[in-house]
């Protein structure tokens, strides 16, 4: 039996964040609750399927008896949960910038807008009392970071912030063995959902196999309260695999990523701009196949991590 994570009534948030009622009731009643990225919505999709499947990802996690909640940043607020209205505005604003945990208090105090990343959503879902969290694929160590250093604060942030993120692997843009290396390093934990293989986010099998595979929810929760009674700091990744019939060919997959990768050298696109670059090129040269991909992991990823969430509540019945 595991020491039940602090609920958020027992301490003070600061000003600067705010959470939906049903958030704030979920944190003190208990139910489960999954954290969503906002960076996805804002960077990661095309409008206007970015906000039909924001919606998608928030029913799916209902659906399953947990409550979502979407953070980002709002006019200088920290949103924890957000309105249809906030979501459409994360969806639809011009000025939303995508934050990192070490952007967070600049756009914050500056009253500025911006969608989390994975780091920064942890961050604050960590922060709040949310220990469930569901998103697309990683950031991690990009192709060429022996010469750039370009490598997601995702993994130095997941190796310090002790969440369970469910994911597609890392993004198939990057140098996953690369990242893999890093997340043994940085100590985050790695298992697959039924199976060893590690997903190649638009692939279901990225050619790199990982050391643990869990079957089945119950597991993923006594591990996560086996790792939060070892006081493991770290976050616990569960790679969930796209079914093969649902994944991009992969032969398709390499000629645009190798093309997309060439424009963006030719024009210059370095930094946090290399991901969205990337996939809206997918996106566009896939003819839509790739959104269709990226639906499908954030949805199967979102319905998991609900059930996660529900198992490790049971845990601390
Ligand atoms: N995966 C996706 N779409 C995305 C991202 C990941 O399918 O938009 C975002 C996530 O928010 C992730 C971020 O944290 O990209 C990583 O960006 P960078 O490589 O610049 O750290
Ligand atoms: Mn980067």
């Amino acid at each position: 039996m595991s020491t039940p994570t602090k609920s958020v009534a027992d301490r003070r948030l600061p000003s600067s964040i705010s959470l939906t009622s049903e958030v704030a009731d979920a944190l003190k009643s208990g139910t489960p609750i999954v954290a969503l990225e906002s960076t996805i919505i804002s960077h990661g999709l095309p409008r206007p399927e970015n906000l039909r499947v924001a919606g998608a990802v928030e029913d799916i996690v209902r659906s399953r008896g947990a409550i979502p909640a979407t953070i980002a940043i709002l006019d200088g607020k920290i949103h924890v949960g957000l309105s249809p209205d906030e979501l459409e505005q994360v969806a639809n604003r011009d000025d939303i910038i995508k934050v990192s945990v070490r952007d967070l208090a600049t756009v914050t105090s500056r009253t500025g807008s911006g969608a989390t990343t994975v780091a920064a959503t942890s961050h604050i879902a960590h922060l709040v009392g949310i220990s469930t969290f569901a998103t697309g694929g990683l950031g991690g160590v990009h192709r060429g970071a022996r010469d750039t250093w370009d490598e997601s604060a995702d993994l130095t942030t997941l190796g310090n912030t002790p969440v369970t993120i469910v994911c597609a692997g890392v993004k198939s843009i990057l140098d996953v063995a690369a990242t893999l290396e890093r997340l043994e390093t940085l100590n985050v934990g790695v298992v697959g959902f039924g199976s060893n293989n590690f997903p190649g986010f638009y692939l279901s099998d990225s050619g790199h196999t990982l050391d643990w595979s869990v079957d089945d929810v119950n597991e993923i929760a006594d591990i996560v309260a086996m790792r939060s009674d070892l006081h493991i700091p770290s976050a616990l990744i569960v790679a969930n695999p796209l079914p093969i019939e649902d994944q991009l060919d992969p032969d398709e997959h390499d000629a645009v990523l190798a093309e997309g990768q060439s424009l963006a050298a030719q024009r210059g696109i370095s930094g946090k701009d290399v991901t969205p670059f990337l996939l809206d090129h997918f996106h566009r040269s896939t003819h839509g196949a790739s959104l269709l991909a990226n639906e499908k992991i954030i949805l199967r990823n979102a319905e998991l991590a609900a059930r996660i969430a529900s198992a490790h509540r049971q845990l601390q019945l």
